[in-house]
């Protein structure tokens, strides 16, 4: 079986009929970043009317991502632990499932690929969900097929579904109601939101941090040291923190003239709206970049490493698909290469302004302009129907 890729300009306003189930299975490898999009995944499906099961190894992230979810106070949406899927006494009272979405590659328990392969005739539309790339890669392999060679579901065919930037691929996460509600938070929205978080508003650029552990900070805070009319910082939980008290133990002066606010983890509709109501954002990984794209803000993105340093040419891809002028692609560079070349590379301040016009108008029309395509799960769903209109889900028996 071979589904190609819907032509995007079809995608639009499309309703695709709910499909009963979906099956969600993600392995989390470290970070936030898997459970982070597969959360997303699963509660925008379950918004648009399908009910989704997500299966996860480890869950303890989403007590603070998703509050409600594993109490189950979520519509739609049910969370599993992953051992679960191949136990006989769960397997025996599930309803099977339309699509399973196979999270980043991990694979699926074989008991649970054997149980629905003995007993239901019809097999899945069966989706591998890749990491989100702009490099040329993602949409040549974009709704490819790969056929199952061997075990309970020798046979089948999976198909790789691959996250983008462009219209050839399968797009960005993006709720329906998403830039609406980020357009009705206006200053009043915003004020309120910041006091919620025990922040006054002293018209300082606000600038949020959530980094891994080697970001140069400290070349950071020597830049928002000389803004006018000076810098707000909003350093998140955890590897931010880190990498905050790395640059204070090298320079304990560093934060003299600026404030700096330590959050606590908050939900990632809260983080959302943390990102709307920031001057300027500094994200990492997957999820967090693109919800600084529809933030419409300035940011500054630093990639997940990787240990063959595949990461530079999955930065340089993104930084040319999303046309970033000169001073984005110097920050970005600047923010990504420290620590690798063990040089103490400086960062340009007089091309980095957060409320600059080139940085401002370029964010905000880099969202309206990634808006226009479909998104993630509009392209997902069309791709699901497409699979079963066509009656091309193999039988199983
Ligand atoms: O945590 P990450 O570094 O995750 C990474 C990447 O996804 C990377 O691609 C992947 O390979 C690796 O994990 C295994 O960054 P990311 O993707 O931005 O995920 C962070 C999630 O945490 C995102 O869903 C936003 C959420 N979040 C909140 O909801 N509230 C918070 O307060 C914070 C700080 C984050």
């Amino acid at each position: 079986m071979q589904v190609s890729p819907m032509p995007p300009s079809t995608l639009h306003g499309q309703a695709a009929a709910p499909a009963d189930v979906w099956d969600i299975f993600c392995r989390v490898i470290d970070n936030f970043g898997d459970v982070g999009v597969c959360w997303r995944l699963a509660a925008d499906l379950a918004a648009r009317g399908h009910t989704v099961r997500l299966w996860l190894d480890d869950a303890q992230a989403l007590a603070w991502m998703a509050p409600g979810a594993l109490e189950g106070r979520w519509p739609g949406v049910t969370v599993h632990p992953w051992n679960a899927a191949s136990d006989p006494g769960v397997l025996s009272t599930l309803r099977p499932a339309q699509v399973w979405i196979e999270g980043f590659g991990c694979e699926l328990p074989e008991a649970f690929v054997a149980w629905r392969a003995c007993t239901h005739e019809v097999a899945p539309i069966w989706i591998n969900l890749e990491y989100l790339s702009a490099e040329g890669f993602v949409e040549r392999s974009h709704g490819l097929p790969s056929p199952v060679m061997s075990g309970p579901a020798k046979g089948w065919i999976k198909h790789f579904f691959y996250p983008g930037f462009t219209p050839r691929t399968g797009g960005l996460l993006r709720e329906t109601d998403l830039l609406t509600h980020r357009r009705n938070f206006g200053s009043h929205e915003r004020k309120a939101f910041l006091h919620g978080l025990g922040i006054a508003d002293h018209g300082e650029a606000l600038v949020t941090l959530f980094c891994y552990a080697n970001a140069p900070v400290a070349a950071l805070l020597a830049q928002l040291r000389g803004l006018q009319p000076g810098a707000h910082l909003l350093v998140t939980p955890g590897q931010a923190t880190s990498a905050m008290e790395a640059a204070l133990a090298q320079t304990p002066q560093a934060c003299e003239g600026l404030r700096v606010t330590h959050l606590p983890l908050l939900s990632q509709t809260m983080f959302d709206q943390l990102l709307w109501a920031s001057d300027l954002n500094f994200v990492r990984g997957e999820d967090s970049l693109v919800r600084a794209l529809w933030a419409g803000r300035p940011f500054v993105w630093q990639i997940y490493p990787q240990d063959d340093g595949a990461h530079r040419a999955k930065l340089q891809a993104f930084l040319s698909v999303v046309g970033a002028p000169a001073p984005v692609r110097d920050w970005h560079l600047h923010w990504n290469s420290f620590g690798l070349a063990g040089e103490d590379l400086p960062l340009p301040r007089a091309r980095f302004e957060p409320r600059s016009e080139v940085w401002d108008a370029w964010a905000a029309g880099l969202a309206s302009r990634l808006a226009q395509q479909a998104d993630l799960v509009t392209q997902l769903c069309a791709f699901v129907q497409a699979a079963v209109t066509d009656g091309r889900a193999p039988k199983t028996r």
